[in-house]
């Protein structure tokens, strides 16, 4: 038996996104949950990264893991494996979450006992980027494979997140991937952003990003928006 609810979210009545977003992130606040949106292209790592970073947090923060996708559920199986609270969205063929369909995704989930949520959002390098969630802190993926000229063509994402995971660093000699041209360029659309190359493979990184959402959350329980 599936231990996890699959939610088909409805298309947002709201025409007010922005709005939705900042209500929403009040309702957060109040409640004392750090949500952490994570975007990337399909492939990238997402569901690798928040099974590891569940297996380094466990212990110190009740997490939920919402998992937003066109179709399918084996992103919320292999969450729901580790014992982790996670929920399935089904986006009816929309390639992002907006902060209403995020909310619907919230309520499915519950977020009494969780003080950590990670939305995977929808595998997508542009249109996640183009809807505000509500979340606490945006997150995304560039991973090695995809190449370093990413920043250049798809500068939407890059230039809005908190923090940028360069993933697969394991693979990095298979590559020509130039690591400082990337964070150069990121730099140049997003000077304040936070640059951590990492592996889900192997857990390189993961102390530094571990690090990062414990002081996130610490100052979103403690700090106004
Ligand atoms: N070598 C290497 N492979 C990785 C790493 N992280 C993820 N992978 C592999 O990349 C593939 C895709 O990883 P996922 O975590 O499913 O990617 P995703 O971004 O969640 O994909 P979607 O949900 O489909 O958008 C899998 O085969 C992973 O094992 C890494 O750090 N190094
Ligand atoms: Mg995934």
């Amino acid at each position: 038996m599936d231990t996890f609810k699959v939610l088909e979210i409805k298309e947002s009545v709201f025409e007010d996104n922005d709005q939705q977003a900042n209500l929403l992130r009040e309702e957060l606040k109040k409640t004392k949950t750090f949500l952490l949106n994570l975007m990337s292209s399909p492939g990238s790592g997402k569901t690798t990264t928040v099974l590891r970073t569940i297996e380094v947090l466990k212990d110190e923060m009740k997490i939920g893991i919402l998992e937003a996708d066109i179709d399918s559920d084996v992103d919320a199986q292999a969450v729901a494996k580790t014992g982790t609270k996670v929920i399935q969205l089904h986006t009816g063929g929309m390639c992002h979450l907006d902060a209403d369909m995020t909310k619907q995704g919230l309520l499915g989930l519950g977020t009494e006992d969780v003080d950590f949520v990670i939305l995977e959002n929808v595998g997508n390098l542009v249109c996640p980027a183009e809807f505000d969630t509500g979340a606490s802190k945006n997150a995304m993926i560039l991973s090695v494979p995809e190449g370093d000229d990413k920043p250049l063509k798809y500068p939407l994402m890059f230039s809005l997140v908190d923090i940028l995971l360069i993933n697969k660093i394991d693979a990095i000699d298979y590559f020509d991937f130039d690591l400082e041209a990337v964070k150069s360029r990121v730099k140049k659309l997003n000077p304040n952003i936070k640059i951590i190359p990492v592996s889900a493979k192997t857990g390189e990184g993961f102390t530094e990003w571990a690090d990062w959402i414990r002081r996130e959350v610490k100052n979103w329980n403690e700090n106004e928006i």
